[in-house]
């Protein structure tokens, strides 16, 4: 599969900016995958003295897997660098939208919480305008979540409650619900994002503007480091 060699690309990449006494946030999704392995990898093999926090409970577990010591925030309360994959990245301002994954609301915090927010990815996440391929994911309370999704048709979303396989909603690691937003092209995302905030119900949502730190991209050009 080109597409996970490119994003193992990328990720190893990534994993080599981790230095020894550096407390780390561990991203979810494919690509995060591919560097949570190699950094599990560095800790067995060369020694590599870090402790992480996961974005996800499914992260947590392929952390333990692989030997990375977890800390938590009562211990760590800020992080030294972030490493998660995204689902758009605009190239011009590294603004991204993040969620598909489900786990938007603990990454934005773990993203928050570090001094260094780097993405990893394949070179098909760039877009023009966020918006342009996938849904914004955004993460409501259960409670009235039928009235915050008339809200954010009234945004202009085409508002839909993720489900699993079974037809049940799908419950994010804080048993919140996720509502798949079709926005199309988003022109001005930091007023959505200010807009969304506000919007009674809404918890956290996939924009993550004016966070990201450097991307890492891999594609057939090769690999791309790019600064906002
Ligand atoms: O949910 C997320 O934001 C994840 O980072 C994820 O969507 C990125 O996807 P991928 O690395 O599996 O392509």
């Amino acid at each position: 599969d080109p597409v996970a060699a490119f994003k193992e690309q990328a990720a190893i990449a990534a994993a080599a900016l981790v230095q020894d006494g550096m407390a780390v946030g561990l991203g979810t999704g494919s690509t995060a995958r591919f560097v949570v392995a190699e950094l599990g990898r560095r800790v067995r093999e060369e020694g590599l003295r870090i402790k992480a926090i996961p974005t996800s409970s499914v992260t947590e577990k392929q952390a333990r897997e692989v030997g990375i010591p977890l800390t938590t925030f009562a211990e760590t309360p800020a992080l030294d660098i972030a490493i998660d994959g995204a689902d758009e990245i605009e190239p011009r301002t590294l603004n991204l939208i993040k969620g598909l994954g489900g786990a938007l609301l603990w990454e934005k915090i773990v993203a928050s919480a570090a001094s260094r927010f780097v993405i990893v990815a394949d070179a098909s996440k760039y877009v023009d305008h966020l918006g342009a391929h996938c849904p914004l994911p955004v993460e409501v309370i259960p409670f009235g979540w039928e009235n915050a999704a008339h809200k954010l048709a009234a945004l202009g979303a085409q508002a839909t409650p993720r489900r699993q396989r079974d037809g049940s909603f799908f419950l994010t690691d804080e048993k919140n619900l996720i509502l798949d937003c079709v926005f199309g092209p988003i022109i001005n995302p930091d007023a959505l994002s200010t807009a969304l905030a506000e919007t009674v119900g809404v918890v956290e949502h996939g924009l993550f503007l004016h966070m990201a730190t450097q991307t890492i991209t891999a594609g057939p050009e090769g690999l791309r480091v790019l600064e906002p």
